[in-house]
């Protein structure tokens, strides 16, 4: 399946070995993961180059070749509820929501009951590493 990676950037970086285990774990899966350098250690290196206008362009296209989305959103971002939201109502891709437990998610998420969206809690790496296998193997 190509897959798109959403987690925070400007949001704050401190999960970032947790994005990497899980693009990992995908592309091991033999997904196409659209959006590798989202779990990239030098993301900003790696795209500072490019305008915003160009991120949110290219961001956007890769979301329209999607047949769905990974998102973490333990850190809150709003590029990342964006793309959800975009993913849901505009695509109508199926989406997983990978929450570390004792999180206060927003009721955004924890208060959606739209059928696309999956919300899954997780304790540890390996933990979210299994909920996204039920999801992709719910879609296969
Ligand atoms: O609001 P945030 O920055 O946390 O939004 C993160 C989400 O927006 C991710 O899931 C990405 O898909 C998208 N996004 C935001 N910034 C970028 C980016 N470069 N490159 C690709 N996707 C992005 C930002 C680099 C910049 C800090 C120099």
């Amino acid at each position: 399946m190509n897959l798109y990676f959403a987690a925070s950037i400007r949001a704050g970086r401190e999960l970032q070995p947790v994005y990497t285990a899980l693009v990992r774990h995908l592309v091991q899966g033999g997904h196409t993961v659209l959006t590798e350098h989202v779990a990239s250690q030098n993301v900003e290196a790696d795209e500072g180059d490019m305008t915003d206008q160009e991120i949110y362009t290219q961001d956007v296209a890769f979301l329209d070749r999607s047949d769905a989305v990974v998102a973490e959103v333990t850190v809150p971002s709003l590029g990342v509820g964006y793309e959800i939201a975009y993913a849901l109502h505009v695509r109508r891709a199926p989406v997983l929501c990978l929450c570390r437990a004792g999180t206060p998610l927003s009721a955004m998420l924890t208060g959606n009951t739209h059928p696309g969206l999956t919300l899954a809690f997780y304790q540890d790496t390996a933990g979210a590493l299994a909920a996204v296998d039920r999801f992709t193997r719910s879609l296969s």
